[in-house]
């Protein structure tokens, strides 16, 4: 690990780079080292959406409030929430199950300029405290809790929302259609092969990650949002097949 006041060191991914045993996939220190490169490799649009949550934020973000961001990672999304929130009575607190996230997330935590405290949880997102909340990011996490447990988590966070907040949700999506769903399948594939994924690493990840990261349609996610109690949802964000969406409470 790296000296207090000096970055973590940030390694490329070749995780899937060698052939290796089938086994699922999960956030240890290996992921969480190379976790910036593999992210922004493999995750069309990550790199625009990042600073577009900051100026979300900035938009629905209340004085007074708390603002949360759940399955935070290495933090990318709780800077970006970070610098978009003006007021100092605000509560950031950024949640991660994976000890060596948040680890890692509480260097990059204390070497950004923003005076704004962060409270880090080492927590299940199923588990953890949630109120009197503006803005809540899972910025690709939901894809990761088992479907049978998200109606639960999104009520708990709709609940938690004050009138006027809101939820960001970004998600990888799958498509009713079996021709859509290759397509844009066959797109992602191109962009990661673009950014210098072998088709040996592409196939051994996805073989990993499948029986972890469970996506869902759209028109899935918009429904589930509006029972969970948000009163309007709207995708602001599209690259193949991962979008973010706004999920907006408004009494
Ligand atoms: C970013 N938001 O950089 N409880 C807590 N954490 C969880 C849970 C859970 N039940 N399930 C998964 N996680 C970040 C990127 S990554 C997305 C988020 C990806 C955590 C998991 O440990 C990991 O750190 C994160 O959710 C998902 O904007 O890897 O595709």
């Amino acid at each position: 690990m790296s000296k207090p006041g000096q970055p973590p060191k940030q390694e490329t991914d070749r995780l899937f780079a060698t052939e290796r045993r089938p086994e699922d996939f999960r956030f240890d220190a290996s992921v969480a080292r190379v976790f910036p490169d593999m992210i922004r490799r493999s995750v069309p649009g990550y790199t625009t959406i990042i600073p577009m949550i900051e100026v979300i934020t900035e938009q629905y973000v209340q004085a007074g409030s708390h603002c949360y961001d759940l399955g935070c990672s290495l933090g990318a999304s709780t800077l970006a929430m970070r610098h978009g929130i003006p007021h100092a009575d605000c509560t950031l607190v950024g949640v991660d199950n994976s000890e060596a996230m948040i680890e890692r997330c509480e260097h990059y935590i204390a070497l950004d300029d923003s005076e704004l405290p962060v409270t880090l949880r080492c927590e299940d997102i199923l588990e953890t405290e949630l109120s009197d909340a503006s803005v809540t990011t899972l910025n690709f996490t939901l894809q990761f809790v088992p479907p049978d447990q998200r109606t639960d988590l999104l009520t708990r966070i709709a609940q938690a929302t004050r009138p006027g907040g809101v939820l960001i949700l970004s998600e990888k999506i799958g498509f009713d259609s079996d021709q859509e769903q290759d397509i844009q399948t066959r797109l992602h594939h191109e962009f990661k092969r673009a950014n210098g994924y072998s088709d040996l690493e592409i196939s051994q990840k996805r073989s990993a990650i499948e029986q972890v990261l469970i996506p869902e349609t759209q028109a899935a996610h918009k429904k589930r949002l509006l029972a969970a109690g948000f009163d309007r949802v709207l995708v602001w964000y599209q690259c193949f097949n991962f979008v973010s969406m706004l999920a907006i409470k408004s009494h």
